[in-house]
């Protein structure tokens, strides 16, 4: 198996996740973003989008990284990732979209060159833009946390007392917040849940600093 990633990509960040939770081992193919490989045509020949991740099992190729985590979750079943009762399940797939469609969409690369780009705009507004639309976000993810995470003292994750796909979500995210100065001080819940998934192998692991192709 063969994931196309790159280092500081929060998409891939979140399947290098699943991949760890699941116990899979793969083989990283590096799609320097910064370079532009995500548009050449061999890489838009495995995936019209442009973006990464795109997991390859074999030349099946599987590109969005929740539809890839719930594939590896339905194929490799333990642990799971989604509750086993569906109104739960939905839940869980609700806080991962709000992520993954909510906040992530509006602060991808591409849309940061376009601001930058034909819409002319500062970096100073692009940095207030990347980080309003987490800080939105994040208001409402601390909220549900805050009616469906753990309860278990000093424990517990985004929903309930097991890691689920929300966390591979959460993760990726607050790394990207930092990354803009993101006032995190309104979210203790979320910085909380974080700092316990970090004592996780799978989440260390798949850290963008701990990846072969972050730069020295
Ligand atoms: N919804 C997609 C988003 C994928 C995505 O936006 N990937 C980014 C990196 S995090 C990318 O490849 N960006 C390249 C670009 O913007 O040109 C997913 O969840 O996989």
């Amino acid at each position: 198996m063969k994931l196309h990633t790159y280092f500081r990509s929060s998409a891939a960040y979140r399947v290098r996740i699943a991949l760890g939770l699941k116990g899979l081992d793969y083989d990283p193919v590096f799609v320097c973003l910064a370079e532009g490989e995500q548009k050449t045509a061999g890489y838009l020949a495995q995936n019209p989008q442009g973006l990464i991740p795109l997991l390859d099992m074999e030349g099946k190729v599987l590109s969005q990284s929740l539809a890839i985590i719930e594939y590896l979750d339905e194929t490799h079943p333990e642990p799971p990732l989604l509750p086993g009762n569906p109104l739960e399940r939905a839940r869980v797939r609700a806080m991962a979209q709000l992520v993954a469609c909510d906040i992530h969409p509006v602060n991808n690369l591409r849309m940061l060159k376009y601001l930058g780009g034909p819409m002319a705009q500062s970096k100073e507004s692009i940095d207030l833009w990347y980080r309003h639309w987490i800080t939105e976000g994040f208001r409402a993810l601390e909220e549900l946390v805050s009616r469906y995470g753990g309860k278990s003292p000093g424990g517990g994750y985004c929903f309930g007392d097991q890691v689920t796909m929300a966390d591979c979500l959460l993760v990726p995210q607050m790394w990207n917040a930092r990354r803009f100065d993101t006032d995190l001080g309104p979210f203790p819940q979320l910085v909380d849940i974080d700092q316990r998934l970090q004592r996780i192998d799978a989440f260390r692991e798949a850290a963008p600093e701990n990846q072969p192709d972050f730069p020295e």
